[in-house]
């Protein structure tokens, strides 16, 4: 078995892929069924300040390509993911998980760190920046200023592990802008991507889900090439210090093997964990080995980054 072991910040993981926060995360039995597979550990589902319903049904769907979501941030609320990650934490000392969280106002920022930095937990926090689906709420991570006064906020209350959950972007010049951001501050992770905002899927002559007049957040295979583009971009902008999670498009061990190859430490599943269940993951792992075997790679060290790009020739 090749060594699949890698490094957040100060924290140790035996594997390298985890759920996506959204799926197979929203309370204690979904957490435990990740918890007990294969996964290298779990993000719960993104927490607010309180409990919310979430957007009407039907708000998500499947397709043979990947899915569409509206979700509408459902959730149990901070205290209880704070109290449920305080269970796991006791039952496995060594094990580092992550908490996912966001606000949907200015003021909740203080508020739940606040909260998070008085409780027990010594995981990591990934603060979601990236949420398409909230009506009214733009996506925080398109406005440079907001990210910047939210993680200056941040980080003046919150001194433990922390890093942000982005939304993809399609333009160099915001690649540029964002990690500029995000470079000021001592982040230990950015996780990349979130879906691709507000796409549509119809079935026969209907919307696929309801919410926002059909549409939603596009996940799985359709957006594989945004994500690893995000990954490698990001990747080549941020300090050294500043690990990636990389998640977007994975259906088989050799997506898991290029978000590796343009940079990620980690790998996130959400679509195909939807449809497939937590036994994913011990496919992935299963199926990254073998590759890594067939190149006669022993570690992630030997191939993460090392994208390869034709030279480049002139035209004539
Ligand atoms: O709950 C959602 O609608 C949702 C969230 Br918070 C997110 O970050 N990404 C997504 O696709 N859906």
């Amino acid at each position: 078995m090749a060594d699949l072991t890698t490094t957040i910040g100060d924290f140790h993981f035996d594997n390298t892929v985890m759920n996506g926060a959204g799926v197979w995360c929203f309370d204690r039995d979904e957490l435990s069924a990740v918890d007990s597979s294969a996964a290298a550990t779990f993000v719960t589902k993104t927490a607010t300040l309180q409990a919310r319903q979430g957007n009407p049904e039907p708000r998500m769907a499947a397709t043979s390509l990947g899915s569409i979501n509206s979700m509408g941030l459902p959730n149990k609320g901070l205290d209880y993911y704070l109290g449920v990650l305080a269970e796991f934490e006791n039952t496995h000392p060594d094990k580092p998980y992550f908490l996912s969280t966001t606000g949907t106002d200015p003021d909740d920022f203080g508020r739940l760190f606040t909260k998070i930095a008085q409780s027990n937990f010594h995981g990591l926090v990934e603060l979601n920046l990236s949420c398409p689906n909230v009506v009214g709420k733009p996506q925080i991570a398109y406005d440079f200023g907001a990210v910047e006064r939210i993680l200056t906020q941040v980080t003046g209350i919150y001194h433990g592990a922390l890093g942000v959950k982005l939304p993809p972007y399609f333009d160099l010049v915001h690649f540029q802008e964002i990690a500029a951001v995000l470079n000021k501050f001592p982040l230990v992770f950015v996780n990349t991507i979130n879906s691709v905002g507000n796409g549509l899927v119809i079935k026969d002559e209907t919307a696929a889900i309801a919410p926002k007049g059909g549409l939603g957040g596009i996940g799985g295979g359709y957006i594989k090439p945004m994500a690893l583009a995000n990954v490698r971009t990001l990747r080549q902008l941020l300090n050294p210090s500043i690990r990636i999670i990389g998640t977007g498009g994975v259906q088989n061990g050799r997506d898991v093997f290029e978000l590796i190859l343009c940079g990620a430490d980690m790998v996130g599943v959400a679509t195909q964990l939807g449809k497939e269940g937590p036994k994913v993951f011990a496919r992935l792992t299963q199926e990254l080995n073998d590759l890594m075997d067939e190149k006669g790679y022993r570690r992630l060290s030997d191939f993460r980054g090392n994208l390869q790009v034709p030279e480049a020739v002139a035209v004539r």
